[in-house]
């Protein structure tokens, strides 16, 4: 078992209430932070207070009636996006990303599979061959951010990130799928992502949280840090491919831009280069790395670069004495970065220190040009409760952070913190709300953008213990709505949530106008297109042909409620069988499917689009196929056979 364990560290000990906490936190050195056990009381003393909250509502919406705010969160594990309403919480659409998606087909579909494979590295391609397979059937989507024009939503797309296999994904705002992944070469697990906020999201940053060696395996020290470097990446949002990247020192937790573009930022919780979470916790003092994206810009220009697999690496690590980056010391182990829409304030979630380290983004070109001591950006920090981890703001100059260990919210105020670490006698802290329990990111309406309006807040607590009724020893999240339009918090709603929302944001319906029916000339089918413009086939017309071409045979049908154009085909043993459909239906919410029993296929075919899937006819017989997605009174009569030859026959 690990140091931590050995330390007193248990899951009661995490899971349990303030003292557990404070055990959490002397387990992991917290001989350093001082005032824990004061400071804990008077947190359990603000809780009280809950009973006090304005009684404002209105987040209950009737049936019929539609929700303000497009929720996009993210899922964890789970891989995919969803779509929630806000402030109703109620769950409208699964998005699959990272993950294979049973009923739309995603990760089977030939149009899905393109996007999947697209853009992968030759390392993964070998190695899933070697597995047989051809893609990753899991993803870790952890962060979903809203593309950006001027510091606010634009509602062109949403980008995510996968820790598990080290991608970053795009999903189109005018269809809300995804039409773009893209494997991160030489980093090693995508954590923190945002897009750049200002002029426009030209860049997506993708932090590598974990580290890599330098050299091929066998040439260093596996077991010494110092053989292991971390990646800090800038995605060409347009192009969809890495502009550059950033080798630093210590690995890289959670990123943010600021609202001038000139900055990127990144957490590290690990400036130790430790190899195990003993090492990782081991120094009083970890870092942000701030980098400057002029600076890398003319570096890059100037070749000032390494071309490492294809992409042109800068060198920001400690002790380079260019331009490119600058490390601000900030207490142990920090989490949560997250810019303030006031355009100076940047929050750093303290983790293991109680406290939000505060940065003044208008002082760090002193310490880039004028030598400035690195800390002289720092102009508060407060301390508000035990682990702090996110930020987010209501445009009126106040930040609700989470606090893990505590299980509360505390909403504070920028402007009382800067004047009490300048020594004034002032309270930061306006108000602490309990939640249940142990949140992780909370998010505000519009709140990472200069339109925050202050009105909701979303806390994706990570634990719901017994706020449900029991469903076995694996339990949904608790996603609390908060309202948060007085000066008082109010939870008002629990929102159950699958494994495992991370993080989400809260955009104004206003924003994001998707399409009801597909577009005949989507891109999402234009390969399908070129091969069915090859066979002669006019996919935007009623079809109903059998291509033989060697083994491989392309069907071509329609769909039309309630029926395929083809209620049957033909083909040998050993073919390999690639289905065309086109869903000529041109009404809105009328939906297709294709599925074939006992084969493992099936898809999705939204009104006016194509999708095809690609399979060998290995198993003589008649096998049904049918339309899985139920629209019409005669949708289970929709079905028709494939009829496989025995071979020789
Ligand atoms: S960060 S652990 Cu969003 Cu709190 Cu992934
Ligand atoms: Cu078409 Cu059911
Ligand atoms: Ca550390």
């Amino acid at each position: 078992m690990s140091e931590i364990t050995k330390g007193g560290l248990s899951r009661r000990g995490l899971l349990g209430a303030t003292a557990g906490g404070a055990a959490f936190v002397g387990a992991m050195g917290g001989a350093r932070i001082a005032g824990i056990g004061g400071l804990a009381a008077g947190a359990a003393a603000l809780t009280a207070t809950g009973a006090s909250a304005e009684e404002v509502g209105g987040f209950e919406v009737a049936p019929g009636k539609l929700d303000e705010y497009y929720g996009f969160w993210s899922s964890g594990q789970t891989g995919e996006m969803r779509i929630l309403g806000v402030p109703s919480m109620r769950e409208l659409m699964r998005v699959p990303v990272f993950n294979r998606c049973s009923a739309t087909g995603w990760g089977h579909t030939n149009e899905s599979l393109h996007i999947l494979t697209e853009k992968m590295t030759p390392e993964t391609k070998a190695f899933l061959a070697a597995n047989g397979k051809k893609v990753h059937d899991n993803g870790d989507l952890h962060h979903v951010h809203m593309s950006y024009t001027e510091g606010k939503y634009d509602g062109r797309f949403l980008y995510m990130n996968d820790k598990a296999n080290t991608r970053v994904a795009r999903v189109r705002c005018d269809v809300m799928k995804c039409d773009a992944i893209l494997e991160i070469p030489n980093a090693r697990g995508i954590h923190g992502m945002r897009p750049q906020k200002w002029p426009r999201s030209n860049y997506v940053f993708a932090n590598g949280e974990d580290e890599v060696l330098i050299n091929p395996i066998g040439t260093d020290d596996v077991n010494d840090g110092k053989s292991y470097v971390n990646f800090f990446t800038a995605v060409d949002a347009d192009k969809w491919d890495v502009a550059w990247q950033v080798m630093v020192s210590g690995n890289l937790d959670n990123t943010d831009a600021d609202y001038e573009g000139k900055w990127a930022f990144s957490t590290s919780y690990n400036s130790e280069m430790g190899l195990t979470q003993a090492d990782m916790t081991s120094a009083d003092m970890d870092h942000v790395v701030v980098f400057n994206i002029a600076e890398i810009e003319k570096g890059i220009a100037a070749g000032d670069f390494k071309e490492m697999n294809g992409v042109k690496v800068i060198d920001g690590r400690k002790g380079q004495n260019k331009n490119y980056t600058r490390y601000i010391p900030v207490a142990n182990n920090p989490h949560g970065c997250n810019m303030a829409p006031d355009k100076k304030h940047l929050c750093i979630g303290g983790k293991l220190s109680p406290t939000v380290t505060v940065i003044d983004v208008t002082k760090l070109d002193d310490v880039f040009y004028k030598n400035a001591e690195p800390r002289s950006v720092v102009v508060a920090e407060p301390e508000l409760g035990l682990g702090p981890l996110h930020n987010a703001f209501d445009g009126k100059g106040n930040v609700f952070t989470s606090l893990f260990l505590d299980s509360q919210v505390v909403k504070w105020n920028i402007d009382k913190a800067i004047a009490a670490y300048k020594g004034e006698k002032v309270d930061p802290i306006l108000d602490k709300v309990d939640v249940q329990y142990q949140p992780g990111h909370l998010k505000t309406t519009m709140g990472e953008t200069l339109d925050a309006d202050g009105k909701w807040l979303v806390c994706l607590c990570k634990f719901s213990k017994d706020r449900f009724i029991n469903v076995g020893p694996l339990k949904p999240e608790n996603d609390q709505l908060i309202d948060i339009s007085g000066d008082k918090m109010k939870v008002v709603h629990d929102g159950p949530n699958f494994a495992e929302p991370h993080d989400a944001i809260a955009v104004h319906t206003s924003i994001v106008n998707p399409l009801t029916v597909w577009k005949r000339d989507d891109k999402m089918w234009a390969e399908t297109r070129k091969q069915a413009e090859a066979d002669k086939i006019n996919l935007d017309d009623w079809q109903d042909t059998v291509i033989r071409d060697g083994n491989k045979v392309r069907v071509y049908m329609s769909s039309q409620a309630p029926a395929f154009s083809l209620d049957h085909f033909t083909v040998k043993q050993g073919d390999e069988v690639t289905v065309i459909i086109t869903n000529l239906d041109d009404i809105e919410d009328l939906t297709h499917g294709f599925t074939v029993g006992n084969h493992g296929v099936a898809m999705e075919i939204g009104p006016q689009a194509t999708s095809s899937v690609t399979f060998v006819a290995a198993s003589p017989g008649v096998h049904w196929y049918y339309c899985q997605w139920f629209c019409h009174a005669l949708h289970m009569e929709m079905r028709g056979r494939m009829i496989v030859e025995p071979t020789g026959a």
